[in-house]
């Protein structure tokens, strides 16, 4: 059987995040995708491509949510740019009445667009402990913590293990290429097994949508029946060659190439997995 899954999500008129990330990302997989709109990213070319962002009626979101849980029987959900508080109390209010796999990626920031972090309490309360995998920037993850800004690797390991606390059953907290050195780190815990993950740094620049990619490559590895950990090892290498792959854009921040890493895939993008 093929596997379905759903993203809530924002769309990015650019194509490189929101849900035209994830329903590339889950195309890449084999998994039939479809999704709910929650926003609408726009960009003002006159501004310096500064950001808008409209947002969908809580209603319509509702009705959208609906209909494709009527239609659809999924294996996977992920959530990403939620917009408003209802439509994030409308998404916590479903997964409570079941046990689907569902990765939250928990937008509170769009680069360039100021910040959603009235949030931030909801998310805690509401989506933390529904989250199968929960995949926080360090931004996200300080702010999710109430805590000072992450810096170093111990730093990521103790905010996973926080965040895990906070009922989230897995926790992958990026911290990509921003961290010093030559490796893109990204910690994994469960409660059980805490993974360092790393990668060369295929771009010290930040790339489009490589957050967004990354949660809906593991929903879909998720939707296959893949662990939580398997899950995430698979959505680094992906996301590293769509990294490596990046399309140069009139924005000035490249767009994540979600089909890198079966049609140009990079040299050298290896992940190493090491259990802390
Ligand atoms: O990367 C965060 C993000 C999420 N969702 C949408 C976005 C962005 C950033 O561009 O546009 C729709």
């Amino acid at each position: 059987m093929v596997a379905r899954a759903l993203t809530i999500a924002g769309s990015d008129v650019s194509g490189g995040a929101g849900l035209e990330a994830d329903l590339k990302m889950f195309e890449e997989f084999g998994v039939f995708g479809t999704a709910v709109v929650t926003c609408i990213v726009t960009f003002d070319p006159e501004k310096d491509f500064e950001h808008a962002i409209d947002f969908m009626e809580t209603e319509v979101i509702a009705r959208q949510l609906k209909s494709a849980l009527a239609v659809h029987s999924f294996d996977a959900l992920k959530s990403g740019m939620l917009g408003t508080a209802e439509s994030a109390l409308q998404l916590a209010r479903y997964l409570e009445g079941n046990s689907l796999p569902y990765v939250f990626d928990p937008v509170l920031v769009c680069k360039g667009s100021g910040t959603m972090v009235d949030l931030k309490d909801l998310f805690v309360e509401n989506l933390v402990p529904q989250a199968t995998v929960i995949t926080p920037n360090l931004e996200e993850a300080a702010t999710l913590l109430g805590a000072e800004k992450l810096e170093t690797e111990a730093d990521l390991v103790e905010a996973a293990k926080a965040i895990h606390a906070l009922g989230a059953a897995g926790v992958v907290v990026k911290g990509g290429a921003r961290l010093d050195g030559d490796e893109a780190v990204d910690v994994f815990y469960d409660g059980q097994t805490l993974v360092r993950f790393s990668t060369p740094k295929v771009s010290d620049a930040l790339v489009n949508g490589a957050g967004c990619s990354f949660a809906s490559a593991i929903a879909a590895g998720l939707a296959q029946g893949a662990s939580a950990v398997d899950a995430v090892a698979e959505a680094k290498e992906v996301v590293t060659h769509a990294i490596a792959g990046r399309l140069p854009n009139a924005t000035g921040v490249p767009s994540t190439l979600h089909p890198a890493a079966r049609l140009y895939p990079a040299e050298g993008v290896a992940v190493t997995a090491r259990e802390l």
